[in-house]
């Protein structure tokens, strides 16, 4: 499997030394559904195709009265844990992934409903490179496999 990820990577940077592709990339960003006054998240990929080290330093959206990076893992008792992340690094050609239960962008006290098919803006800040201003479609977590330990109050 770890060999497969690696061939891929591989010609995801042959690809963008072919034109094109250079920067940052997000790819399929999609937000949990939440209710307003409660929390939500975003996960997507994020591929550094710059040839330097470029680190996820902070989000913004409209949705949200506070948008941060967080990183979700497991607490030596067995219980979910999310520490806010001040910078994440993404070394150059590499991936960062936000997923259910990993990384991903916090919205803390939505200002409105998260309904699925809506779409939001969301921008990235980065150190080392220019801001990503991105539209994230709104899906169930239920049906993207982000159900269960991230919940929709903690994820
Ligand atoms: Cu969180």
């Amino acid at each position: 499997m770890k060999k497969i990820v690696a061939i891929f990577v591989a010609g995801m940077i042959l690809l963008s030394a072919c034109g094109g592709g250079e920067g940052v990339e997000a790819n399929e960003p999609w937000a949990r559904s939440g209710l307003k006054d409660g929390n939500s998240a975003v996960y997507m990929m994020l591929t550094n195709f710059t040839d330097s080290e470029v680190a996820l330093i902070g989000a913004s959206s409209d949705v949200a009265a506070a948008v941060e990076v967080h990183l979700s893992s497991m607490s030596a008792d067995g219980t979910m844990q999310m520490v806010k992340q001040d910078s994440v690094a993404i070394p150059a050609g590499e991936e960062l992934e936000l997923k259910p239960g990993s990384y991903h962008i916090m919205f803390i006290g939505l200002t409105r409903d998260l309904d699925v098919g809506d779409e939001i803006t969301l921008t990235l800040h980065f150190d080392g490179y220019e801001d990503v201003t991105m539209a994230v479609p709104v899906m169930d977590a239920a049906n993207m496999g982000g159900s269960g330990m991230d919940g929709h109050n903690m994820p």
